[in-house]
């Protein structure tokens, strides 16, 4: 197989994504050990870990000059300097996971030369998978998404995390709070990947998190570009695939005028 076959990487990656699923669902019934990484709040799992290696040993099976990324940090350093890398969140949501059993996802986006190729996120309790190769549209499931048409700001439903309300040294909380009393409605889903399948498949206009890292956002660009969708730092910055940051992703038009309204405002303040 030629290695650049990107439909034959995305049918590869999205079989993978199922037995992973197999696997967790199977985890559900079971007692699973749970620690915590940088807070309290931020939890890891067997399950998390035990997902992960699945994948680095099959892309290091089939494609062994690929580098991985990986949010539990299996792989190491020697993701740096490789043209394809796979970037891989193997439980998006895991406080979900472990709480809920229920808002939860699989995501994996594969990027060449800096280049968004195949972008899948998979909501694994609901099954339904949010796919994408570039040039080629993005789907759910059989479903063609559509491209996003524009909204108005007070007649948008936004996902946010509660948190980035509360008032915390480095964060915007007064620009969020205003952001919030201006929309229509907001949602908290607990887990960024899905949020932002949301966002592509027009369920949510918009989403933003001020601290996101790229196997919590790599899968969802892919399927936000085939959309049209805009995405951004939040404070109107490019965002960069290997680099953690604030993430701001939403319908055309909208997205701008949210920068221009809030986060522009509260920088010149
Ligand atoms: P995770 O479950 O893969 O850690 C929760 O609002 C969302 O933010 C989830 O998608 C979660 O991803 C993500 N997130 C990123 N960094 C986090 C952190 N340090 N603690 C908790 N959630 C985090
Ligand atoms: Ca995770």
């Amino acid at each position: 197989m030629n290695e650049l076959d990107w439909l034959k990487i995305k049918q590869m990656a999205i079989m993978w994504v199922k037995e992973a699923s197999n696997q967790l669902k199977a985890s559900l019934v079971e007692t699973i050990r749970v620690e915590t990484k940088s807070s309290p709040d931020d939890l890891v799992t067997e399950m998390d870990r035990k997902i992960e290696q699945y994948f680095l040993r099959k892309i290091q099976a089939h494609f062994p000059n690929h580098a991985f990324l990986g949010e539990e940090g299996i792989s190491g350093e020697e993701y740096k300097n490789r043209d394809t890398i796979w970037i891989i969140d193997p439980i998006d949501g895991t406080t979900n996971f472990v709480h809920q059993q229920y808002n939860f996802a699989i995501s994996v986006a594969v990027y060449h030369k800096g280049e968004g190729k195949v972008g899948l996120i998979y909501d694994v309790m609901n099954d339904d998978l949010y796919h994408a190769m570039a040039g080629d549209g993005a789907y759910k499931n059989d479903d063609r998404l559509e491209r996003l048409t524009p909204v108005d700001i007070d007649k948008a439903i936004i996902g946010l995390n509660a948190r980035w309300l509360l008032y915390k040294k480095k964060a915007n909380h007064l620009t969020m709070i205003e952001l919030v009393d201006k929309v229509r409605g907001v949602r908290s889903y607990g887990s960024a990947a899905l949020e932002m399948a949301y966002v592509a498949s027009g369920r949510l206009d918009g989403y933003v998190s001020l601290k996101l890292s790229p196997w919590d956002f790599a899968a969802a660009l892919v399927l936000l570009k085939e959309v049209g969708g805009c995405y951004s730092t939040f404070y109107g910055e490019s965002l960069a695939i290997l680099k953690s940051s604030s993430v701001f992703v939403g319908r055309p038009q909208f997205h701008q005028k949210v920068i221009q309204k809030f986060v522009h405002k509260e920088l010149k303040s």
